[in-house]
C-alpha cells in the first residue's frame, strides 16, 4: 500500500515567486516628503533582494552610485521596513509532519508575523533561521510579513546596550555607525573603499520546506588522510527529528563510477568512514587537478521510504598548518639576513604551498547583486587567469557563497576564510555572544564539504589594532572589559574543533601565534603591512619587510576611465584630479583621497596636474609597480614567505582603491602585472637582504623562484641597458633550479653603477617567463631616451573575428606601455598590459571590441600611453608635450 500513501520525503518551495510588496513601517524624518505616500501603499519588491534594489526598480531613487547620491539616501537606513507576501498552501502540505518556514538570509534585525502571528525574530544577518509554521496553517491562501528595523538605529541601540567599542575602517565617508554592534556586512555601513548604504531585506533564498519524522541537517565529510594509496573521509551527519532511522552514504567517483556504499550508525563516539583506494587527490592549481567525488547521503525510513537526501560534491584532500619553528635562521631562504622564527606555511596533501592571491571583499554594496553567479564566475575566472591559487574572504563583509565555493573547488582556488569581524572591538555579552557562536556553527557546517576551504582565521585586524592603533584600541588590551579576544582565541576554534575538526584555524590577520608577541611580526605567523600605504611610506620600503605570510599589503589605484567616466559629470572643472567628483568617489582615509595618491605618485613622477588622463594612468602605474615589488620580493623570499596575498581583488562600486578589478569587472594595469608577478616561473630582481627603509637598495641579485613541480634549465642573461634599451653590459648564469625552489645569482658591483642613465633586465632563453627588471632611480630622474608614443613602437593594426591584432615593435626601450581601447568603446577589452620592452620585442595586443578602432586611435594618448612619455625633464610638462 506504499504508493498510496503520503510523501515522506523533504519537499521545498520557494517562495521568490509569491507577489512580494515593500513598505515603509516607520519612516526616517528625513525620508522626503513625495515619497512617503508611495512607500506607505507599497512597492513592488523583488526576493532575494534589499529595500534599496527595490526603490531603484520602483524609480523612487537615484542610483545609489551616482554621483553625490550616496549621502541624499541615508534616511533608508534609518527607516524600518516591511516585506509582506501572499501564498496559498494546498491540503498536502497541511498532512506534513513539519512545514518549516526556512530564510537562508535576513539582513538583519527583523521580526516575522503569520497571518498576523508571530513566528520569530531575527538578529544576524550571518545566520540561516527556520521557523516552524505547520500549527498556524490551514489550506488556504496566508500573509507572510518581515518587518525590518533601521539598521542604523538598531546599531546605535545596540552600543547603548553593550557600551561603545571602537571601530576603524570607515574611511573618509561621512558618518561612521557602530558596524561592530549588529551581526550584519560590516561595509554596509562604509568602509574605506565603500559607500554607506545600509539597507534591509530578505538577502538570500526564502522557501517553505514540508518533511516527515525526520530531516538531514547536513552531513560533513572530514577527509582525516589523503595519500596517493589511500584516502579516509569520516563522516559527520545532523538528523533532525526522529532518529529511529537509516543513513546511507554512496561515494560516486569524478567518471560517475559508484564506489563503496556503506551503512552510517549515526555514532558520535564511533563515526562512519569511507576509503578510497588509490583515490585522485584534489589540488590546488598549479600544484594538480581538481577530481570531484560526489557524495550521496540518503536518509531512510523504517518502511523504507526515502525522507531525505543530500548530494555534495566533495574533493579529497588535507589541509594543514605548518608552524614548526624554524630549524635554521632564514629557514633556507636565498635571502641573507633573515632570522628564526617559525613557519606559517599551508601544506596540502602534506606539501607545502606558496599562496598568491588577493583578498575578497563584497563584490557588490547590495549582498543579492554582489552573489549573482555570473559575476562570481567571472571575478574568479579573472583570479586564476592573474596566476592566482588563493582568496581571502575578509571579515568585513559576508560569508562565502555556495556557488563562489563551488566554483573555487572546481577551478582550485584556495579559500583562506574569515570569521566576520573587522577592525573593531566587538561585545560578549549575551545575546551577541550566542548569535556569534550560532552563526559560526551554521557558516562551518554549511562550507565544510568543500576542498578549496583552506583555513577559518578569527578576525581580521583588531588584534594587531590592540598593539598599534588609537588610544580606544589600545585600552582594549590594557582593559578588563571583553573586546572579541574569547572569540578568536577560545570559542570559534571550539565550534571549529566540534563541527568541522581538523581545519587549520588561525586567530587573526594579522597574528604572530602567541597573544604576548606583536601580531604584525616580521618571524612569526601572518602580517599585514600597511605602512607603506597608509604609513606614508615609497613602495621601495617593501623591500625592508620579510614577512612569513603576508595576507594583506596594498597600494590605490583608480578604477578603469570607462568605469569612472559612467559617473564623473562631464564638466571641465569635475575632471580635475582633485576635483570634488574624483575626491567623491575615493573613500581612502588619514590624509584624504585623492591628495595620498598625489604625494605617492611625487615618488616617481612630477603629478601631471593639468592633465587628467595623464594622471589617472600614473596613479595605476604606479599601483602596478608597488605591488609588484612586494609581491616579487615576498617570493624571491620562499621557503621563508609562504605567500602574498595583497589588498584587494574586487570592489563593490565606482572607487578608487587598492584593487586589481573596479567594480565594472574591467582591469586595471596591477592585474596585467599580477598575471606576470604570478606567472609560475619568476623572474625578479630583488636586494640580498631586506633594505631598512632609507638605505640603498644594494647589492643586488637576480632570484628565481620556481612555483612547478618540474625542474627549470635554462640560460638566465642579465644586462644593463641604457634609455634607448640598448645593453651596456650582459651576464649569463646556467639555471638548473628543483622544483618549488629559489635560486639568486648574484650581480657583480660595476652592473650597479650608472643609477640614473641605464637599468637592468633578467631573462630566460627558452619559455615565456616574463622578464625582471631594476630601475634604480624613479622616472624623476630618468631622461628616457625617447618619449613619443610614435617614436617608441612601430605598429600595425589587423581586424579579427573579435576587434582587432595590434601588432608593436618596440623602437627604443619602452615603459609600462598601456592601450585602453576602454576610451573608445567602453565594452572593449586588451589582452596584455603595462609592457615594458626593449628594442626589437614584439608583441601583438588582441583588442575585443564591436566597434571601428583606428590605428591613429589606437596609438595616440589617452587610448596608448608610456611611463616613457613623464620622466625627468619631461615630467609636469605634459601641456607642452606632443604624442
Ligand atoms: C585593511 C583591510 C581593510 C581596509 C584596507 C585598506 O585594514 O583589512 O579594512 O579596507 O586595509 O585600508
Amino acid at each position: 500500500m506504499k504508493d498510496q500513501s503520503p510523501p515522506l520525503h523533504r519537499v521545498s518551495r520557494s517562495l521568490q515567486d509569491a507577489d512580494w510588496t515593500l513598505q515603509i513601517d516607520r519612516p526616517d524624518p528625513g525620508t522626503p516628503a513625495g515619497l512617503l505616500d508611495r512607500l506607505r501603499d507599497g512597492i513592488p519588491a523583488t526576493v532575494p533582494g534589499c529595500v534599496h534594489t527595490d526603490l531603484l526598480s520602483a524609480g523612487l531613487i537615484e542610483d545609489p552610485y551616482g554621483y553625490g547620491v550616496e549621502p541624499t539616501l541615508h534616511w533608508i537606513g534609518r527607516s524600518d521596513w516591511r516585506y509582506t507576501c501572499r501564498f496559498a498552501v494546498d491540503a498536502a502540505w497541511i498532512g506534513r509532519g513539519h512545514v518549516e518556514l526556512c530564510c537562508d538570509g535576513l539582513d538583519t534585525v527583523a521580526s516575522l508575523r503569520l497571518n498576523g502571528v508571530s513566528i520569530g525574530e531575527t538578529a544576524n544577518m550571518h545566520r540561516r533561521y527556520r521557523f516552524e509554521i505547520r500549527k498556524g496553517l490551514s489550506a488556504g491562501t496566508h500573509e507572510l510579513a518581515i518587518t525590518f528595523a533601521a539598521p542604523m538605529l538598531a546599531a546605535e541601540q545596540a552600543e547603548a546596550k553593550y557600551g561603545a567599542l571602537p571601530h576603524e575602517g570607515h574611511g573618509s565617508n561621512s558618518i561612521k555607525p557602530p558596524h561592530n554592534m549588529l551581526r550584519k556586512m560590516a561595509c554596509n555601513f562604509g568602509w574605506d573603499w565603500g559607500p554607506m548604504l545600509a539597507t534591509a531585506g530578505v538577502w538570500r533564498e526564502l522557501r517553505l520546506e514540508a518533511w516527515d519524522h525526520a530531516r538531514l541537517g547536513g552531513v560533513i565529510p572530514e577527509v582525516v588522510a589523503a595519500d596517493a594509496d589511500r584516502a579516509v573521509i569520516r563522516l559527520h551527519p545532523e538528523i533532525v527529528g526522529d532518529s529511529t532511522v537509516t543513513l546511507t552514504h554512496q561515494l560516486i567517483d569524478p567518471q560517475g563510477h559508484p564506489l563503496s556504499l556503506i551503512e552510517d550508525a549515526c555514532d558520535k563516539q564511533t563515526p562512519a568512514e569511507l576509503v578510497v583506494d588509490r583515490p585522485a587527490l584534489w589540488w590546488p592549481v598549479g600544484y594538480g587537478e581538481q577530481p570531484l567525488y560526489t557524495l550521496e547521503t540518503v536518509l531512510v525510513h523504517a518502511d523504507g521510504r526515502v525522507l531525505d537526501r543530500v548530494e555534495q560534491r566533495i574533493g579529497l584532500r588535507t589541509f594543514e598548518l605548518d608552524t614548526t619553528p624554524d630549524a635554521v635562521a632564514g629557514n633556507g631562504s636565498a635571502v641573507e639576513g633573515l632570522p628564526t622564527g617559525e613557519q606559517m606555511q599551508l601544506r596540502v596533501n602534506g606539501k607545502p604551498v606558496f599562496l598568491k592571491g588577493a583578498n575578497w571583499i563584497p563584490d557588490d554594496c547590495f549582498p543579492v547583486r554582489a552573489h549573482q553567479p555570473e559575476r562570481l564566475d567571472q571575478r574568479i575566472e579573472q583570479a586564476i587567469a592573474a596566476n592566482m591559487n588563493c582568496l581571502r574572504i575578509w571579515g568585513g563583509g559576508v560569508y562565502a557563497d555556495d556557488h563562489f565555493m563551488a566554483r573555487c573547488d572546481e577551478l582550485g582556488v584556495m579559500v583562506w576564510h574569515d570569521f566576520m569581524f573587522a577592525c573593531a572591538g566587538y561585545p560578549e555579552a549575551e545575546p551577541y555572544f550566542g548569535e556569534v557562536v550560532a552563526e559560526a556553527r551554521d557558516n562551518v557546517a554549511r562550507l565544510a564539504s568543500h576542498p578549496s576551504l583552506a583555513l577559518w582565521n578569527g578576525v581580521n585586524e583588531t588584534i594587531w589594532g590592540t598593539h598599534d592603533w588609537g588610544k580606544a584600541f589600545q585600552d582594549l588590551r590594557h582593559g578588563d572589559r571583553p573586546w572579541g579576544l574569547g572569540y578568536w582565541l577560545d570559542a570559534l576554534p571550539a565550534v571549529l574543533a566540534e563541527v568541522s575538526p581538523g581545519t587549520p584555524y588561525w586567530p587573526g590577520s594579522p597574528y604572530s601565534g602567541a597573544i604576548d608577541r606583536h601580531p604584525n611580526d616580521n618571524a612569526f605567523g601572518n602580517r599585514h603591512i600597511w605602512d607603506v600605504w597608509h604609513g606614508d611610506g615609497q613602495y621601495r620600503n617593501y623591500l625592508g619587510h620579510y614577512p612569513r605570510l603576508s595576507t594583506e599589503f596594498g597600494y590605490h589605484g583608480p578604477p578603469a576611465f570607462a568605469t569612472l567616466d559612467a559617473v564623473l559629470p562631464n564638466t571641465p572643472d569635475q575632471r580635475q584630479w582633485d576635483a570634488p567628483a574624483l575626491e567623491f568617489y575615493n573613500r581612502n582615509g588619514g590624509k584624504g583621497g585623492q591628495l595620498h595618491t598625489d604625494l605617492r605618485m611625487a615618488d616617481d613622477f612630477v603629478p601631471p596636474h593639468d592633465d587628467l588622463d595623464a594622471w589617472l594612468f600614473l596613479a595605476q602605474v604606479m599601483q602596478a609597480r608597488a605591488v609588484e615589488m612586494g609581491c616579487s620580493w615576498f617570493r624571491a623570499m620562499w621557503p621563508w614567505c609562504s605567500g602574498a596575498t595583497y589588498w584587494q581583488l574586487n570592489d563593490c562600486w565606482p572607487v578608487s582603491s587598492w584593487s586589481a578589478i573596479d567594480s565594472a569587472g574591467r582591469c586595471k594595469p596591477l592585474w596585467y602585472a599580477t598575471r606576470r608577478f604570478f606567472s609560475p616561473r619568476l623572474i625578479t630582481i630583488k636586494p640580498t637582504r631586506p633594505i631598512p627603509a632609507g638605505e640603498p637598495v644594494t647589492p643586488l641579485a637576480v632570484y628565481l623562484h620556481n612555483d612547478t613541480d618540474s625542474r627549470w634549465q635554462s640560460r638566465l642573461a642579465v644586462r644593463r641597458v641604457d634609455l634607448a634599451g640598448q645593453t651596456r653590459d650582459e651576464l649569463a648564469f646556467t639555471v638548473d633550479l628543483d622544483a618549488r625552489a629559489v635560486q639568486r645569482y648574484d650581480l657583480p658591483e660595476e652592473m650597479l653603477d650608472q643609477p640614473e642613465t641605464t637599468a637592468l633586465v633578467a631573462s630566460v632563453a627558452d619559455d615565456d617567463t616574463p622578464a625582471g627588471w631594476w630601475w634604480f632611480v624613479p622616472d624623476k630622474q630618468l631622461n628616457y631616451a625617447v618619449t613619443h608614443l610614435s617614436e617608441l613602437v612601430d605598429p600595425s593594426i589587423t581586424e579579427t573575428a573579435h576587434g582587432y591584432a595590434l601588432s608593436l615593435t618596440a623602437k627604443s626601450l619602452v615603459r609600462d606601455l598601456c592601450v585602453f581601447p576602454d576610451r573608445l568603446d567602453r565594452s572593449a577589452t586588451v589582452s596584455d598590459n603595462g609592457l615594458t620592452l626593449c628594442p626589437g620585442d614584439h608583441v601583438v595586443l588582441q583588442i575585443t571590441t564591436q566597434q571601428r578602432m583606428t590605428l591613429e586611435q589606437l596609438t595616440t594618448p589617452p587610448v596608448m600611453q608610456a611611463a616613457n612619455r613623464f620622466g625627468g625633464v619631461h615630467s609636469g610638462l605634459l601641456s607642452a608635450l606632443p604624442s
